[in-house]
């Protein structure tokens, strides 16, 4: 009987001693493994009864059983301690300081391409004009056809042309195909509206020229609308784009679907040194094209040339922001340098 519950003493012993040597959670819980899992060693020791001598079975019984609950509580207060020791070492090294000041959240801001659109749609709203969007992928009976270029015509070397893979289908090379577009769903109706949208020339990239940029034409079409309320229009729109203080200047121009036609240009700031490099030595910076629309395209769009007449316009708006804020290199509006688009 005595070898019998000296075994179980020195079991506590033993257990009670690597207990106290458990430094966290995890230390303990592989303890509790070790004594009480299914294989465990208290476990083993109580079905030890069996082959303990049956005089000696009740005392072994109460001695195993004692010795059970001890560690079962010394394993209990020992897993309360750790579990208080890790929070509060978090809770120590977690700490918020509610004084510190808090950090600016960082705001967006519109791409100075938008912003400007948004300014020209804004002056546009106020001359009375709505604004329609038209399609990027186009047909070249809409991007030249109809706007009197016919196969092989000439005039359209002037616009660079990315051709896709469906024949008779363009990037549009200008926004003036929604010239017809908006004439056939309009017509007989007047119009006064602004068409803005992306166009893209397969030319060679400058300072002054990208493959794709932004275009806003404008189109009327009524009766006896003229040359004078061409001119007008835009000289409104120009007085609050750039301040009553720049000048414009009036070309005459061809395209084949005005006639007559005019080229528009702004003066540089005199103060800028990069004033003769992006103006060619002449002061100017071409802005827009424009001119009364051609008979045959107001026919097109089936309108009666004999009964109204109209103007369009096609400007670029990019060109107008590096004039305004002598940009000297076009090419920085889509190349996402950040420290370009934050000074807008
Ligand atoms: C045209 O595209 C005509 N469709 C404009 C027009 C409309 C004339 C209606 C008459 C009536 P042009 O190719 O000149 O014309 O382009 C018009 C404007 O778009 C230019 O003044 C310029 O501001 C801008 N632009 C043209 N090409 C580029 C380019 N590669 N990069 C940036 N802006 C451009």
């Amino acid at each position: 009987m005595a070898e019998a519950t000296d075994d179980l003493k020195a079991l506590e012993t033993q257990a009670l001693a690597e207990l106290a040597g458990c430094s966290d959670e995890p230390a303990l819980r592989a303890w509790n493994t070790k004594y009480f899992g299914d294989k465990g060693l208290m476990k083993a020791a109580l079905s030890a009864i069996g082959k303990v001598p049956k005089e000696q079975r009740a005392s072994y019984g109460q001695e195993a059983n004692r010795v059970k609950v001890a560690l079962e509580s010394a394993y209990s207060a020992a897993l309360d301690k750790a579990k208080e020791e890790s929070l509060a070492t978090s809770l120590a090294s977690d700490k918020l300081d509610v004084t510190l000041p808090g950090r600016p959240a960082r705001r967006g801001r519109l791409h100075p391409a938008t912003q400007i659109l948004r300014d020209i749609y804004a002056i546009f709203a106020d001359l009375g004009f709505q604004v329609y969007r038209t399609n990027e992928v186009e047909t070249d009976e809409l991007n030249f056809e109809l706007l009197n270029m016919p196969e092989h015509h000439p005039a359209r070397d002037m616009w660079d042309t990315f051709f896709t893979t469906t024949p008779g289908t363009v990037l549009r090379t200008h926004t003036s195909p929604g010239q017809i577009r908006l004439m056939k769903e309009t017509a007989p109706h007047p119009i006064r509206a602004i068409l803005p949208g992306m166009c893209y020339r397969n030319e060679a990239i400058s300072t002054r020229s990208e493959i794709q940029f932004f275009q806003v034409e404008g189109l009327v079409v009524g009766e006896g609308v003229t040359m004078a309320d061409l001119k007008g229009t835009l000289t409104a729109f120009a007085r609050r784009m750039f301040g009553p203080d720049r000048q414009l200047r009036i070309r005459s121009s061809y395209f084949p679907f005005t006639e007559p036609s005019i080229e528009v240009d702004i003066d540089w700031p005199k103060d800028d040194p990069n004033r003769d490099r992006l103006t060619k030595g002449t002061g100017w910076l071409e802005i827009l094209g424009a001119g009364m629309v051609h008979p045959t395209v107001l026919r097109n769009g089936g309108y009666d040339p004999d009964k109204v007449t109209g103007f369009a316009f096609g400007m670029g708006p990019q060109r107008m922001l590096m004039l305004k804020h002598a940009i000297d290199d076009i090419r920085l509006f889509w190349q996402n340098d950040l420290r370009f688009l934050r000074q807008f």
